[in-house]
């Protein structure tokens, strides 16, 4: 970006003095800045409470966004039009790898707030960092990395704080408490002493649709801002974020931007995991399948319209507590998911698959089979997952080894070793495997046009 430009969004922002860094976040992607980067900016006291962003795997989100000192453009798009906001409560923008400053950061006194978008599949990779932690080694998954700065933190004396999971998984405070905490006891038992004592996991449900940025979307900002953003990002206008849990050393006002406190999370939970995101990851692999490229795409098209009423319907039976006004919610993701000017590809939704549909399909299954009825809806999740990455092998997934493994099998063992991937139990179950088994093929030959699937 030009220094002009920069300036400009400077200007657009207002941001005279930077806020403090209390916040440490780690994963720096699209949904962290169209989610959490904007709750904070909301906040009645912003000022007080910047983000020091840390990216995942790769470090050019930092790279470009440390550029343009952290400074972005949010472009909210809905079917009316686009609305644009500088955001500028990410204050520093950092490779992941600079396991350095994360340690000096952590350790502060000052940083209260952790916060991860981190994948669903990355809670169950933590202990792979053991070896190199116990070495001496830099630890290279978020978590191990996680530990280690929670470790120095301990070392300085620089007291509690909370560490908040904003990744699509039941429960995820838990979550991350367990995967901290079993890298932490092989690492020094003290250690995981002070973290039970002094670290609060806070769970949380988010909601925000954030496509990847394209090319496209840079241009429009030039077009319509007047400067160059190399990293704005696109999103819905909706927005949702319900926290539970405890913070020793305070938070932003987040609640000012409308997020929500609660004592029990679940049923809010539950209703995201099941209703959206299982939606989705329908729509990811019948419509992939039917040839459809983007969820509105898909929706559009009767057939999976159908399937994802059908899984809603199933769902909703298991959907009680809270305030959840499930047709109101239904409508609002039909809505939202009909958003055409939003492509959100099917492609980024389909990836890491046996992690999410063990949230988002299994628990449905569970309880409709607990109920005394068949989980059919439900089951074809499982099977129209199982249609597509036996056309898909190459398919993004943490456990590619075994699928790839079930995939050289005939096509009724196919589906019997996908399902104990998914879970052992289930698989055992007499009935599951063969329901599973019949809804598959005709998924598997199914082309958009060519007429309605069971
Ligand atoms: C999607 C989510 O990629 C996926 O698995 O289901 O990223 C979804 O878009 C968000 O959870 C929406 O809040």
């Amino acid at each position: 970006m030009s220094v002009d430009g920069l300036r400009r969004l400077n200007r657009a922002v207002k941001a005279v003095e930077k806020a403090p860094v209390r916040i440490v976040h780690l994963g720096l992607g699209a949904f962290h800045r169209s989610h959490q980067a904007w709750y904070t900016q909301h906040a009645g006291d912003a000022g007080d409470w910047g983000i020091a962003s840390f990216t995942g795997r790769r470090p050019d989100a930092a790279k470009v966004l440390a550029e343009q000192d952290g400074l972005f453009t949010l472009v909210e798009r809905s079917d009316a039009g686009d609305s644009f906001e500088v955001i500028g409560s990410v204050v520093e923008a950092i490779d992941g790898a600079n396991i350095e400053r994360l340690v000096e950061l952590v350790s502060a006194p000052q940083t209260a707030v952790i916060t991860l978008t981190i994948t669903e599949a990355a809670y169950a990779h933590g202990a792979d960092d053991l070896p190199r932690l116990v070495a001496g080694e830099q630890p290279t998954t978020p978590l191990g990395r996680l530990v280690l700065g929670l470790a120095a933190r301990r070392e300085a004396d620089a007291g509690p704080l909370a560490v908040v999971s904003c990744d699509n998984l039941s429960d995820n405070g838990n979550v991350a408490r367990a995967g901290v905490a079993e890298i932490a006891l092989g690492l020094d038992p003290g250690l995981a002493a002070w973290i039970d004592n002094n670290v609060s996991f806070v769970s949380t449900s988010v909601d925000r649709i954030t496509p990847r940025t394209t090319a496209d979307d840079v241009a429009l900002v030039g077009e319509q801002c007047g400067y160059r953003d190399e990293a704005p990002v696109v999103t819905e206008p909706f927005r949702n974020w319900v926290l539970s849990g405890h913070f020793p050393l305070g938070r932003p006002r987040w609640e000012d931007a409308g997020a929500v406190f609660v004592d029990d999370i679940e049923p809010y939970e539950n209703r995201k995991l099941w209703l959206l995101n299982g939606a989705h990851s329908i729509l990811a692999y019948a419509g992939q399948l039917r040839g459809h490229t983007t969820v509105a795409q898909a929706l559009g098209d009767a057939v999976c319209r159908e399937v994802v009423e059908e899984f809603w319907d199933e769902a909703a039976r298991h959907l009680s507590g809270g305030e959840l006004h499930i047709p109101e919610y239904r409508a609002a993701l039909l809505e939202r998911f009909g958003n055409s000017r939003i492509a959100h590809h099917l492609a980024q939704i389909a990836m890491d698959g046996s992690t999410k549909l063990r949230m988002r399909a299994l628990p449905v299954l569970r309880a409709e089979r607990a109920a005394g009825r068949s989980g059919t809806a439900a089951a074809r999740m499982i099977a129209v997952w199982s249609a597509y990455i036996a056309v898909n092998p190459e398919l993004q997934d943490p456990r590619a080894s075994g699928i790839a493994a079930a995939n050289e099998l005939s096509e009724g063992a196919r589906v019997a070793a996908l399902l104990r991937l998914l879970d052992p139990d289930l698989a055992g179950e007499p009935g599951v495997v063969e329901l599973i088994q019949e809804l598959t093929p005709v998924w598997a030959t199914h082309r958009a046009g060519t007429g309605t699937a069971a």
